[in-house]
C-alpha cells in the first residue's frame, strides 16, 4: 500500500513578495509582467483572485479587473532559494522526492507510518514545518496514488490538508467536474462534455465500450482516472530533458489562420512551464501530418529560449517548414538546458536570433 503526498504551496510566488515586503500584505498583489506590454500574470495574490484574477490572464486585463492591484515584476532568484529550502524540508522525510515545479512536488512516503492514521500527522508536521521555516503555507493531499493526491491538495486550498483513505479514491473524486483530473485538459474536457460527460461519477459509470467506441483507447484512460486508478511511480531527481506540449487536433487542420492559432496556444501553455525549468537553447517545432508523416524542426538561436522569443521564433519555424497539407498534430518544445546559473534569461534577451 502506498502512501503519497502531494505538496504545493499557496499562491507560491505573490506569497513570497507579501511575506518580503509587508505593505503588500492583504493587498490584491499581481506577479508577473508588465501591464503596459503585453504581460501576463504569473500567479495573483487571494485577495486579487477574488476579483477574477487568474494565472496567464493578460496583466491588462487584470488591471482592469482590479485597478487597485499592485504588479510586481517576478523575483526568480528568491523563489528558487525558497524552493530548495522545501526540497530540503522535503527530505526529512523521505528521498523519493518528485519536484513538479518551484512550488509543487510528490513525496513517496510509503514507509513513514505504521498505520494510516499517521499520514495524516505526518503530514501536519511537515506543513508547520514550512510555516515555521519559510513564512508560507502550503497544501497537501495524501493519498494511495499521484493522481488523488494532487487533487486532494487542491480541494481546500490554501492551508488545506485532505487526506482521502485507501479505498475511497472513486468516492472522492465522484462529484468533482471531469476537469479537476490531473491528465485531462481543456479540449478533453469539451470532448467529453460533447458527450454529455461533466462530472467524474458519469466518465467512472460510463460503459466502457462505449468510451472506446467515442474516444478511442483514450477513453479507457481517462475512465481509469475518473475510477482514481493510477499506478504511476513517484519518480526521484527525474532529469528534465525537454518541456513540451502538444496537441491532436479533434479533427485535421488544414488553413494556416488555425494553426497558427493553435500554435500561439502551444506557445501560451508552454510559458509557464518554461518559467519553472531551467533555461534552454532549442526549440523544437513537430507536425503530424494526417498521413501521419512526422515532421521535427529545430532551432538553436544562439541565446536561450525566452518567452518573447519563443513567440517569435515558433510561427517562423511553423512557416518556413509547413508544407500546407492538413496536419492532425502540433507541438513545441524547449531542451538543452543550461544547468548552470549564467543561465539568467533576460540577459540574452536581445540577443540575435
Ligand atoms: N506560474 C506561472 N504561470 C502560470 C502558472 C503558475 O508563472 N500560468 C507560477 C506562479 C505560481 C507558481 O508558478 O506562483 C506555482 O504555480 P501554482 O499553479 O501552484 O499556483 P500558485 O502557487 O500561485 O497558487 P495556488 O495557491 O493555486 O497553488
Ligand atoms: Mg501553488
Amino acid at each position: 500500500m502506498r502512501a503519497i503526498f502531494h505538496v504545493d504551496l499557496d499562491a507560491f510566488y505573490s506569497s513570497i513578495e507579501q511575506r518580503d515586503r509587508p505593505e503588500l500584505r492583504g493587498k490584491p498583489v499581481v506577479v508577473g509582467g508588465d501591464p503596459d506590454a503585453r504581460g501576463v500574470v504569473a500567479t495573483a495574490s487571494y485577495e486579487a483572485r477574488r476579483f477574477g484574477i487568474q494565472s496567464a490572464m493578460p496583466c491588462r486585463t487584470a488591471r482592469r479587473l482590479c485597478p487597485d492591484a499592485i504588479f510586481v515584476t517576478p523575483g526568480f532568484d528568491v523563489y528558487r532559494a525558497v524552493s530548495s529550502q522545501l526540497r530540503e524540508l522535503f527530505r526529512e522525510l523521505t528521498e523519493i522526492i518528485e519536484p513538479i515545479s518551484l512550488d509543487e512536488a510528490f513525496l513517496d512516503v510509503s514507509t513513514l507510518a505504521r498505520d494510516q492514521g499517521e499520514y495524516e500527522t505526518v503530514a501536519r508536521r511537515l506543513k508547520e514545518r514550512i510555516r515555521d521555516e519559510t513564512d508560507l503555507t502550503a497544501s497537501i493531499g495524501v493519498a494511495a496514488n499521484k493522481l488523488v493526491a494532487k487533487v486532494a491538495s487542491d480541494f481546500r486550498k490554501p492551508d488545506g490538508l485532505t487526506v482521502v483513505p485507501a479505498g475511497r479514491e472513486r468516492e472522492f473524486l465522484a462529484p468533482l467536474p471531469v476537469r479537476r483530473l490531473f491528465g485531462i485538459g481543456p479540449r478533453s474536457e469539451e470532448r467529453l462534455a460533447a458527450a454529455g460527460l461533466h462530472r467524474v461519477a458519469q466518465l467512472a459509470a460510463a460503459d466502457s465500450g462505449w468510451l472506446v467506441s467515442r474516444f478511442g483507447q483514450v477513453g479507457l484512460e481517462w475512465q481509469r482516472l475518473a475510477r482514481g486508478i493510477d499506478d504511476r511511480p513517484v519518480e526521484p531527481d527525474r532529469e528534465l530533458k525537454q518541456i513540451s506540449r502538444e496537441l491532436t487536433f479533434p479533427r485535421d487542420l488544414g488553413e494556416r489562420e488555425d494553426l497558427l492559432r493553435v500554435l500561439s496556444e502551444l506557445v501560451r501553455d508552454l510559458i509557464p512551464a518554461l518559467r519553472d525549468a531551467p533555461p534552454g537553447r532549442t526549440l523544437t517545432l513537430k507536425m503530424r501530418y494526417a498521413d501521419w508523416t512526422t515532421v521535427t524542426r529545430r532551432r538553436t538561436p544562439g541565446t536561450v529560449v525566452t518567452e518573447r522569443i519563443l513567440a517569435e521564433l515558433a510561427p517562423r519555424l511553423f512557416g518556413e517548414c509547413w508544407n500546407e497539407r492538413p496536419l492532425r498534430l502540433m507541438g513545441l518544445g524547449i531542451s538543452n538546458f543550461v544547468t548552470s546559473p549564467e543561465g539568467q534569461p533576460a540577459l540574452f534577451e536581445f540577443g540575435d536570433m
